[in-house]
C-alpha cells in the first residue's frame, strides 16, 4: 500500500512489469497466513478488495465478470452437470455461481489456505455467500493432493488459482492435470484461470500443450475486467466430448430462470472467438472453433 498526498493506493506489480492501483480509503486486514501475505482494502469506488502476495484476487465492484464466467460457459455446456469441483477460489465467488444451477447436487471446495476461506467470509459476504449454500463442501488442503489422492469423479472441475507465483504453482503443471484428467466424469470438463493474452502467452502456450497431452478439445476464452493487469484475461478449457459451442443450449439458459450481469449465451460463444495475435501464439494448441 502507498501513500500518496494523503491518498491511500492499493497497487499491484505485475509480473515486475506492470503496475496498476486502486484508491482506497484503509487496509481492512492484513496478516501472513502460512502460505502466502493476505490482505483486504476498503475502497468507495470498488468495495472490498482482497489481495494475495500482492496480487490482486477479487474486487466487489467487478466480480462477478471472473466468477459468472468460469462457472457458467463450463456449466452451460456440460449437459447435466451434478458434481462440481472448485480447486482454490476460498473467497466463494466461483461456489456461488456454480451453486445456481438446479443439476449440481455437489459443489466441492478445496482450498489451501483456510485463512482465506475463514477471512473472505468476515470481509466478504457478498461473494463468500457461495461457501454456504446447500450441497457445499468446503476442504481446507492441498487441491494437487487431493486429486493424486481421490477416488471420487467430477463432472466440471474449476482450477480457480491466484496467479502462477508461490503456492499456485503446481496447479500450471503436467502432473497435476494427468490426475484433473483422472478423476474428471468419460465427458467431464475443466477450465481454469489462464492469466493474462497480452503479458503471458507462454505460459497460455505451455498449459494447452499440457491439456493437448490428456484432452481432445483445448480452447482459451477470454473476458475483460477491472481488476486483473491489462483488463483482458483467458481462461483455459479442456473437455473430453463436449465442445462449448455446440454444447451450449441457449433454450436451456433461458429456461434456467438464472439471472447474469456479464454472462450471455452470446457473449459465451464470442468469448471463444480470439483476437488475431493470440491465434498467431497459439497455433496448433487450439481445437476448431465450431458450432
Ligand atoms: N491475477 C489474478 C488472477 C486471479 C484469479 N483468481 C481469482 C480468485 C477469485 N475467486
Amino acid at each position: 500500500m502507498a501513500a500518496t498526498n494523503k491518498e491511500l493506493w492499493c497497487d499491484e506489480t505485475y509480473l515486475g512489469i506492470f503496475r496498476h492501483g486502486y484508491r482506497v480509503t484503509k487496509l481492512a486486514h492484513a496478516e501472513q497466513t502460512p502460505f502466502q501475505k493476505l490482505e483486504i482494502f476498503d475502497s468507495d469506488e470498488y468495495g472490498r478488495i482482497m489481495t494475495l502476495d500482492g496480487c490482486l484476487m477479487t474486487t466487489d465492484r467487478d466480480e462477478f465478470v471472473y466468477h459468472e464466467m468460469i462457472a457458467h460457459v463450463p456449466l452451460f455446456t456440460h449437459p447435466r452437470p451434478r458434481r462440481v469441483l472448485v480447486i482454490g477460489g476460498g473467497d466463494g465467488g466461483t461456489l456461488r455461481e456454480v451453486m445456481r444451477h438446479p443439476s449440481v447436487e455437489l459443489g466441492l471446495l478445496v482450498e489451501i489456505d483456510e485463512r482465506v476461506v475463514e477471512t473472505s467470509r468476515q470481509y466478504l459476504p457478498k461473494t463468500s455467500v457461495g461457501l454456504s449454500r446447500p450441497g457445499v463442501r468446503v476442504q481446507c488442503g492441498d487441491g494437487v493432493r487431493f486429486v493424486r489422492e481421490t477416488s471420487e469423479k467430477f463432472d466440471v472441475i474449476l482450477i480457480d488459482s491466484t496467479d502462477p507465483i508461490g503456492v499456485a504453482t503446481p496447479l500450471f503443471g503436467e502432473d497435476f492435470y494427468q490426475q484433473v484428467h483422472r478423476v474428471l466424469s468419460d465427458d467431464g470438463i475443466v477450465v481454469a484461470q489462464g492469466e493474462s493474452p497480452f503479458f503471458t502467452p507462454d505460459l497460455q502456450k505451455k498449459m494447452l500443450a499440457i491439456l493437448g497431452k490428456f484432452f481432445p478439445i483445448r480452447h482459451l476464452y477470454n473476458m475483460s475486467n477491472i481488476s486483473y493487469p491489462g483488463g483482458l484475461w483467458s481462461f483455459l478449457f479442456a473437455s473430453k466430448k463436449h465442445c462449448p459451442l455446440k454444447g451450449l443450449d441457449e433454450k436451456r439458459v433461458k429456461a434456467s430462470g438464472l439471472s447474469f450481469r456479464y454472462y450471455t449465451p452470446a457473449l459465451h460463444r464470442a468469448s471463444f472467438v480470439l483476437p488475431q495475435f493470440m491465434l498467431d501464439n497459439c497455433e496448433g494448441l487450439l481445437s476448431p472453433v465450431t458450432g
